[in-house]
C-alpha cells in the first residue's frame, strides 16, 4: 500500500513520504487521516450551509476541530483510534445534514440535496480493508493532493488544509478550557466547504489562505484569553532542571488543562511532576507554579525524546504532539491522553491519571541530581510591564535590535543555525523566542541590558499571539509599523501549527521573514516566487551572513 504525505518539514526527500512516514506514520494511518479530511470537506459544506440558514451546532464545531487536530503531525498514529474518528465523522456529517434541513425548514427554503458534494454523502465502510479500498478510490494519489489540479492550485489547497489543521489545534485547546468564538468555526467550515469546488483559482485560494492566517490570530487570542483567565498571566520564572529524589512523572505536549489535572491528582502523593518540551512555559503561570511538586523541567525538545526517555525511571505523559515511536526501553511507562495516541501505548481517558501515578510509584523515580536553570514566562503582560524601560533602552541605543527566533525544533542538522545565530547576536540586541525551537539555545547565558534579559522566552508556539501583541505595542510606541521596527523574524518550522502561524504573520503584512531549516515541500516554485515578491520571505542562509545582513539593514535607523 502506498501513501503520500508532505505536510511537515520531515517530508521524505523534500517532496513527501510515500512508503512510510519519516515520523513513523504507516500507510494505513495516512489513508485514514486522508479519509478524515475528505469527510471534513463534507461536514464543512453542510455546517457552512446550515450556518448560512441560521443554525450552528456546537457538537459539529467541536468534532471539526478535533478531527483536524487528530491529523496533525505526531499526534495520532493509532489506526484503531483513527478509524473510530472516520466512523464518528459519518455521525457528525448526519448531524450537520440534519441542522441544514432544520435551517431550511425554518427559513422556508428548499434545499437540493442532490447538489451536495460527494464528501457530504460519503458512508465509510465498517471493515478496515474496505475502508482502505475507499481511501484508495477517493484519493487517486493518496493524500488528497489531486494530480488533476495544476501544481500551484494543489500547493495552495494543501497550504490551506495544513493551515486549518494548525488553527484547529489552537482552537481546540481553547475550546476545552471553555473559550470559543463562532467566527473561528464559521471560517473553518467555510474554508472546508470551499475546498469542494474544483474551480477555485489562485486568487480565491490566496485570499482563503490569508483569511486563515487572520482568523488564526483570533484563535490564538481566544487561547491566550483561556490560558490567562484560568492560570493567570505568566510571570518571569526560573525553572530548575535539577532532579528531586523520588517518584516522577514527565509531562510533554501543550495541554495546560491536562497538566493542571495531573498536578491536582498528584498533590500530597510525593510524586514530582516535571515538564518536557513545549510544557516548559507552564512554570510561568501562577495557577500552575503554585504547586510545590511542579518540580522542574526535564530534557529538551520533542525530537530528542527517544534518547532522553531511554530507560528513564519515571512515567511519561504525552498530552499533544509531538510523540515519536517509543523505544521498548520505556514504552511500558508511556501514557497518552486527549487526541495523541500510539498503538500499544496506554491511553488515559477523562483525565483520570491514576494509572500514570501508579506507574510512577512502581518505577521509584529519580535519584537527586544537580542541574542548571532555564527561564520562561516573558509573555505579553510581563514584557509590556517593562515597556517603558524597553522603549527607553531603544531610544538611548542600549538596545539596537530585536530578534524573534522561534518555532519548532526538529532533527535536521541545519537547525544548528538557530543556536549559532543566537550565540553571535551582539550584546546590544534582545532575542525573543517561543515554541520548542528554543531548546537549541535556551541554555545560553546571554546576560541582560540594564536589567532586561537578552533572552526572553515568550512561551509555547500558540504564544505567537503574545509576540504579535509585544511587536504591536512597540510599533505603537514608536509610531511606526511592525515592519519598520528594528525587529527581525527568523522562524523554524516543523508542522502545521507553524504553517498557520506563518500565514498569520503574512496576513499582518509582515515582510522579510527568514524561514528554515528548509522550505515546505508543498510550496510550488510559483507560490514561493509569490511569497518572495510580495512578502520578501527568504530561506535561512548562514548564521554569520544573515546576521551581518540584518544588522546592516537601514531599518535599524528607523526608530
Ligand atoms: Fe513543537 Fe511539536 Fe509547539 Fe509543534 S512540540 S513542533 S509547531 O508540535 O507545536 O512547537
Ligand atoms: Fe512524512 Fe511529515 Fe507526513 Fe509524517 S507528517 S508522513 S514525516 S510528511
Amino acid at each position: 500500500m502506498s501513501m503520500f504525505c508532505d505536510q511537515c518539514e520531515q517530508a521524505a526527500n523534500g517532496t513527501g513520504c510515500t512508503k512510510i512516514g519519516v515520523c513513523g506514520k504507516t500507510p494505513t494511518a495516512s489513508a485514514l487521516q486522508d479519509l478524515i479530511i475528505y469527510q471534513l470537506k463534507g461536514i464543512g459544506y453542510l455546517a457552512h450551509a446550515a450556518r448560512g440558514l441560521g443554525v450552528a451546532d456546537d457538537d459539529v464545531n467541536h468534532y471539526t476541530l478535533e478531527a483536524l487536530f487528530t491529523t496533525v503531525t505526531n499526534v495520532n498514529f493509532d489506526t484503531e483510534r483513527l478509524s473510530h474518528w472516520v466512523h464518528e465523522g459519518a455521525r457528525f456529517r448526519d448531524l450537520a445534514a440534519e441542522r441544514c434541513r432544520e435551517g431550511a425548514q425554518k427559513a422556508g427554503v428548499a434545499i437540493d440535496e442532490s447538489a451536495w458534494p460527494a464528501p457530504a454523502t460519503f458512508t465509510p465502510a465498517t471493515d478496515m480493508d474496505q475502508l482502505m479500498q475507499q481511501a484508495e478510490r477517493l484519493a487517486p494519489v493518496p493524500g488528497l493532493a489531486n494530480p488533476d489540479h495544476p501544481e500551484d492550485i494543489r500547493s495552495l489547497r494543501q497550504l490551506l488544509i495544513y493551515g486549518l489543521k494548525g488553527m484547529a489545534a489552537y482552537a481546540d485547546h481553547a475550546y476545552l478550557l471553555g473559550h470559543a468564538d463562532d467566527s473561528v468555526f464559521a471560517f473553518v467550515h467555510k474554508a472546508l466547504a470551499a475546498l469542494n469546488d474544483p474551480d477555485l483559482t489562485v486568487d480565491d485560494l490566496t485570499e482563503l489562505n490569508m483569511a486563515c492566517g487572520r482568523v488564526n490570530i483570533r484563535a490564538m487570542e481566544i487561547l491566550d484569553e483561556a490560558h490567562t483567565t484560568r492560570f493567570g498571566h505568566p510571570e518571569p520564572t526560573s525553572v530548575p532542571t535539577a532532579l528531586r529524589a523520588g517518584p516522577a512523572i514527565v509531562v510533554s505536549g501543550h495541554d495546560l488543562l491536562d497538566l493542571e489535572a495531573l498536578l491536582r491528582q498528584t498533590e500530597g502523593t510525593g510524586v514530582q511532576v516535571y515538564t518536557h518540551g513545549e510544557m516548559l512555559p507552564a512554570h510561568g503561570y501562577p495557577e500552575l507554579r503554585k504547586y510545590q511538586h511542579l518540580a522542574g523541567h526535564f530534557g529538551t525538545a520533542w525530537q530528542s525524546q527517544q534518547k532522553e526517555f531511554d530507560g528513564v525511571p519515571a512515567a511519561i505523559l504525552f498530552t499533544t504532539n509531538c510523540i515519536q515511536k517509543p523505544r521498548e526501553s520505556y514504552k511500558d511507562r508511556v501514557f497518552t491522553c486527549g487526541l495523541v495516541a500510539w498503538p500499544g501505548v496506554a491511553h488515559v481517558t477523562d483525565r483520570d491519571f491514576s494509572d500514570v501515578i501508579r506507574k510512577a510509584r512502581e518505577l521509584g523515580g529519580f535519584e537527586a541530581e544537580d542541574g542548571k536553570t532555564l527561564t520562561t514566562g516573558f509573555a505579553r503582560q510581563a514584557v509590556l510591564g517593562v515597556a517603558d524601560q524597553v522603549i527607553e533602552a531603544v531610544k538611548s541605543g542600549a538596545i539596537r535590535h530585536f530578534f524573534l527566533i522561534g518555532g519548532c525544533d526538529g532533527s535536521k542538522p541545519g537547525r544548528n543555525y538557530y543556536r549559532e545565530l543566537v550565540e553571535r547576536t551582539p550584546n546590544d540586541t534582545v532575542v525573543l523566542t517561543l515554541a520548542c525551537g528554543k531548546f537549541r539555545f535556551n541554555d545560553l547565558e546571554l546576560g541582560d541590558i540594564g536589567g532586561i534579559p537578552r533572552l526572553l522566552d515568550i512561551g509555547q508556539c500558540n504564544d505567537a499571539y503574545s509576540a504579535i501583541k509585544i511587536a504591536e505595542a512597540l510599533a505603537d510606541a514608536f509610531h511606526c509599523s511592525i515592519g519598520e521596527l528594528p525587529l527581525s523574524l527568523i522562524l523554524s518550522w516543523y508542522e502545521q501549527k507553524a504553517v498557520v502561524i506563518l500565514l498569520s504573520l503574512l496576513s499582518l503584512g509582515i515582510k522579510g521573514i527568514r524561514l528554515g531549516p528548509t522550505l515546505p515541500a508543498f510550496i510550488s516554485p510559483n507560490i514561493l516566487d509569490f511569497l518572495v515578491e510580495n512578502f520578501d520571505v527568504r530561506p535561512i542562509g548562514s548564521a554569520e551572513e544573515d546576521l551581518a545582513t540584518i544588522l546592516s539593514s537601514p531599518v535599524d535607523a528607523n526608530v
